[in-house]
Order: structure tokens, then sequence, then C-alpha cells
């Protein structure tokens, strides 16, 4: 499913040099203010593009989404099962751990809780990994996973969502930093431990809560 990782790009091996430094961190979450961001972030108006350095072009007619692991049932969902499926709307707030916030973003697809009945994960699995088509993975715990406003995005702004910020479907889990937000999404693995996935293998935190300021593994 997964193709291999691209070559290191420039903006990873700064991602990475960033994770060594301890860069963009304030220690403020130890102080709140009033700001209404979290610590170190400033809002950006436009809306970046950040990936490995390939955008994988996912034809809807081969797009799948599998959930595999420790589940009752393996499942594969094809384009029409899963926009058959209740779709959900979130207005979120995306913060991104090189610093830039954006409010208001409007997302429909699919509730990861109606993802969850489907797959119907053994009691055994307290973590998922997720699976994108360019080689991506990252690492969520199943609480997190499962957030109230978390959805797998097939829509922006009532538009469908981008190739460019991980089209035809990308996760959203807005109350984490947006490294956790697969793009590209192709397969969701239930699993027992919580392991670390690209970033977190890369000097980012295992968690990645903007609120706390956990941006990296050993800062
Ligand atoms: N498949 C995949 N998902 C990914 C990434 C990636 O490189 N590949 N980058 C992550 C990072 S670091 C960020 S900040 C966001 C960027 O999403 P955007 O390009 O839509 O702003 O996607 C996340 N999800
Ligand atoms: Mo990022």
């Amino acid at each position: 499913m997964a193709d291999e990782l691209p070559e290191d790009s420039k903006l990873t091996r700064s991602k990475r040099r960033w994770a060594e430094e301890g860069r963009f961190l304030t220690g403020r979450h130890l102080r709140p203010d009033e700001e209404g961001l979290p610590p170190g972030q400033h809002l950006v108006q436009d809306w970046p593009v950040l990936d490995l350095g390939r955008q994988p072009d996912i034809p809807l007619e081969r797009w799948t989404l599998r959930l595999f692991g420790l589940v009752e049932q393996e499942v594969t969902l094809d384009w029409t099962a899963f926009t058959a499926l209740p779709q959900a709307q979130e207005r979120s707030d995306i913060h991104c751990v090189t610093s830039w916030s954006r409010y208001d973003n409007d997302w429909s697809g699919v509730s990861t809780r109606t993802l969850l009945e489907l797959g119907r994960p053994l009691s055994s699995a307290t973590a998922v990994m997720l699976h994108s088509h360019d080689g991506y993975t990252t690492n969520l715990r199943l609480d997190d996973f499962l957030a109230p406003d978390a959805l797998v995005a097939v829509r922006w702004s009532g538009q469908p969502l981008a190739r460019s910020h991980g089209g035809p479907a990308r996760l959203v889990v807005p109350h984490l930093y947006f490294w956790k937000s697969a793009k590209w999404l192709g397969a969701i693995e239930f699993v027992a431990d919580d392991r670390p996935g690209f970033w977190e293998s890369n000097g980012y935190h295992l968690r990645g809560d903007p609120w706390a300021e956990e941006r990296y593994a050993n800062h």
C-alpha cells in the first residue's frame, strides 16, 4: 500500500535539526497567558503546505481506506462506501509545530468514532498507527484518535480537499500538532502499544499537545 519514503528534503533535514535544538520552545505553558494561541505559535492567513517532498496522486476509483491490526474484522472501504457513511462537519484550528497556526478551518468527512464502530478494535488496542500513500506514518493514542472533533476529512471549506493538502482524504486531529493529521491516508492500524511514527522517530514528541508545548522528544 504505502510507497517507499522519499529522500530527505531540505525541509525534512531542517525539521530534524529544530528537534535537536529545541527551536520555538518558550516554556510559556508553565505561565499561561490570554492570547488564545498555544505558546510559541503565530497566526497565518494563508495555508502552508508541508510534506516530505512527494504528493501522491490517488484517483477516486483506486482510493481505499483499510482498517486493520487488532480489530475483530478487517475492513476496506472504497470511495463509494466511505462517502455513504454519515458525514460530520467540524470547524477547528490548525497548530503546526513549525510555529504557524490557522483559525477556523471547516472540514467535512467521517468522524473517527464512526470508523471505530466499523473496525471494532479489540480491547488490547490502545493506539493507532496511520499509514499514508507517501510512506508517511504517525501514531496516536486511541483516546486522542477518538477526540469528538477528529475526522477523516474529504472536504475543506465546502470543496474537495486539494491534493497538496492530502486529498482525497486526510486525518484531522485538531487538539494535537498538525503533523499528527496524516495526509493521503490509506490505512489505520490498531495496535497494542503507542510506538513512534515518522516524525516521532525523528526528534518529535510521541503525543504532541500544542498547549503543553510537546514539540520534541528530548526537550
Ligand atoms: N502523509 C503525510 N501526512 C502529513 C505530512 C506528510 O509529510 N505526509 N506532514 C505533516 C505535517 S508535518 C504537517 S504540518 C501537516 C501539513 O498539512 P498541510 O500541508 O495541509 O498544511 O501534514 C502532516 N501530515
Ligand atoms: Mo508540521
